[in-house]
């Protein structure tokens, strides 16, 4: 199966990336308010380049001066599941998605739905047996995490 995985990234703004493994590359979105399991909040997912698969295991502090420098940690991860027999490719780019996620923070169907002018889309949870109302995105650096991470040069270069 395929997997999907969230990093926390304290970049100049903070954000999370959210990042789905469609054909052996990352399709990924910026979500400046993470992802929810709280179906009530449509989180806006900006849409990045594709990333390299390698990517999915970076942990560490980009080092100033490099696009993103700050501290990037994993948020969550695990495989995912495309909506049953649809072609998640073409689920993709006629811009409204659905899958499962099975990760430990983010679990069950969640739905990416792009907005009319192409680039933003909206990150939702569906209304599940997993959803919770009033579930906060929480925020995993400390102090102490942050010590602990390597200054280091993403494992890949940006894909365009
Ligand atoms: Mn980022």
């Amino acid at each position: 199966m395929p997997i999907f995985v969230v990093q926390e990234h304290h970049a100049k703004t903070m954000h999370w990336d959210f990042r789905l493994e469609v054909n052996g590359v990352l399709k990924s979105w910026a979500v400046p308010k993470g992802p929810s399991m709280d179906p009530s909040q449509k989180r806006l997912a900006i849409q990045v380049p594709d990333h390299d698969m390698e990517h999915a295991s970076y942990e560490g502090i980009i080092p100033e001066g490099t696009y993103g420098s700050g501290p990037v940690l994993t948020w969550d991860r695990g495989e995912f599941e495309p909506k049953a027999g649809s072609d998640f490719e073409a689920t993709l780019k006629k811009g409204h998605a659905g899958f499962n996620l099975k990760g430990q923070r983010l679990k069950g169907e969640f739905t990416l739905l792009r907005l009319k002018d192409g680039k933003n889309w909206l990150l939702m949870k569906k209304n599940d047996a997993y959803a919770k109302a009033g579930w906060e995105t929480e925020v995993l650096l400390t102090p102490k995490r942050k010590e602990s991470l390597p200054v280091k040069m993403p494992a890949c270069a940006i894909k365009e």
